[in-house]
């Protein structure tokens, strides 16, 4: 089998392997990003919406925001629909005049991946790792399949950016890592229409019928979600039927109609919560979706992944200059944050999505939203968890 060496091995090419092999490589390391889709696969991969303002400043400080700058969407609000009434949340008035940017993932994607392609750092796709050997040694390896065989990676560490269904954690022997998780009694049905937002704004509505959530990716695309049962599938989902339920939800008394087009891509992804922890076993690291799962509903899942990033890559490079002392604060530092996003993402989950058979439950989360919407406090703790949960 072909032998490599590197200094650090990172499994995945999502935004939290790409980034990490970016600021490693600044930080004068070798990295290798071994990626199992292809390149087309991962660039179009629709996924996150949503970047918090002291994540965009980190992408931008890092040399990979200009993109996101110049065709990002800055957004100073956003609204809570309730019994067909619109609540907006004045989220830079009530945040120090901080914003989120809408700007799709797959667009951060595209940036990290030409800028990796244009250093000539190496970054494999179409490549799976099938094992990671020596966590607890001083050189782990994984085993790589390619089109040309098996190949060897070894590093001084590995990390395991390989979200949700990677190999990386289910790697550690059991009982080392422990697993929190929480199945919602929902799944998000997302589309993405070739159609003009009708809003300027996202909009977050809690209908008798279920959860809507209106976005957009540019004056041209809008991005929709509906809250369905776990159980539905897509072909039970017209588009007629879409549409006529996201214009029963979203409706207001008098409003606009949401504009219709083209479905170009649609997506049930079922709604979970899981933290696995330590994020560190020997010289494996976990980051992102390896380690974390949140409900979007918080849009925190990619902020979440490169705040991880930014607090570890750091960590490595004094690591590997003999400064252990990140390393070995970075699971735990990353875990208070890690719990901060689960615990304000089921927040907006059981606020936003009615529950299916619980109405003590529902009438408690009506309560809690209109907490949100009457009160000014209440606005603003959530204002700078939306906008800024990652950073603080
Ligand atoms: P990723 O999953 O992005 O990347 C991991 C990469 O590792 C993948 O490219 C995978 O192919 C690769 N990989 C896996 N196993 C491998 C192996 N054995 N060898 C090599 N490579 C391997 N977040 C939001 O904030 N808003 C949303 O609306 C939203 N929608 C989502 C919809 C779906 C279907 C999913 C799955 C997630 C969604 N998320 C959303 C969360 C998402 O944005 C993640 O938080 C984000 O992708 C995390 O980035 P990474 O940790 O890099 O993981
Ligand atoms: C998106 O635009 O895809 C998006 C926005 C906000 C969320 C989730 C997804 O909470």
């Amino acid at each position: 089998m072909k032998s490599v060496r590197t200094q650090v091995v990172i499994i995945g090419a999502g935004p939290a392997g790409l980034l990490l092999g970016h600021l490693l490589q600044r930080g004068g390391i070798d990295t290798v990003i071994v990626e199992t889709r292809s390149l087309e696969y991962v660039q179009h991969r629709v996924r996150a919406g949503v970047i918090e303002y002291g994540i965009a400043n980190f992408l931008e400080d890092s040399g990979v925001g200009t993109r996101m700058r110049a065709e990002g969407l800055v957004h100073h609000g956003i609204e809570f629909r309730l019994d067909g009434v619109s609540h907006r949340i004045a989220l830079s008035e009530l945040y120090d005049g901080r914003a989120i940017t809408v700007y799709g993932q797959q667009e951060v994607v595209k940036d990290l991946i030409a800028n990796r392609l244009a250093s000539g750092a190496p970054l494999y796709f179409e490549a799976t790792v099938t094992s990671i050997e020596g966590h607890t040694t001083e050189h782990p390896s994984v085993v790589v399949a390619t089109g040309e065989g098996d190949v060897e990676i070894t590093g001084d560490y590995v990390v395991g950016c390989d979200g949700s269904h990677g190999v990386s954690s289910t790697s550690v022997p059991a009982g080392v890592l422990r697993r929190y998780e929480r199945v919602y009694p929902f799944s998000w049905l997302g589309i993405l229409a070739e159609a003009p937002p009708a809003t300027e704004e996202l909009i977050y509505c809690r209908h008798p019928r279920g959860f809507a959530l209106y976005s957009m990716r540019s004056p041209t695309l809008s991005r929709l979600y509906l809250g369905v049962s776990p159980e539905e599938t897509l072909d039970q989902w017209s588009d007629e039927r879409i549409w006529e339920e996201l214009t029963t939800r979203l409706m207001t008394d008098g409003g606009a109609s949401i504009a219709q087009g083209p479905i170009v891509e649609r997506a049930i992804t079922p709604m979970r919560s899981v933290v696995v922890a330590p994020m560190r076993h020997g010289r494996l690291l976990l980051a992102g979706d390896a380690a974390h799962i949140v409900p979007p509903t918080g849009a925190k899942g990619m902020n979440l992944a490169l705040a991880d990033v930014r607090f570890l890559a750091p960590a490595l490079v004094a690591g590997l200059r003999g400064d252990p002392r990140g390393l070995d604060s970075y699971s735990d530092e990353s875990l208070r944050r890690v719990w901060r996003a689960e615990e304000f993402s089921t927040y907006m989950t059981q606020m936003l999505h009615p529950h299916p058979s619980d109405d003590f439950e529902n009438g408690v989360q009506v309560a809690r939203l209109r907490q949100v919407v009457e009160s000014e406090d209440t606005a603003r703790a959530l204002a700078r968890n939306y906008v800024n949960l990652s950073s603080l």
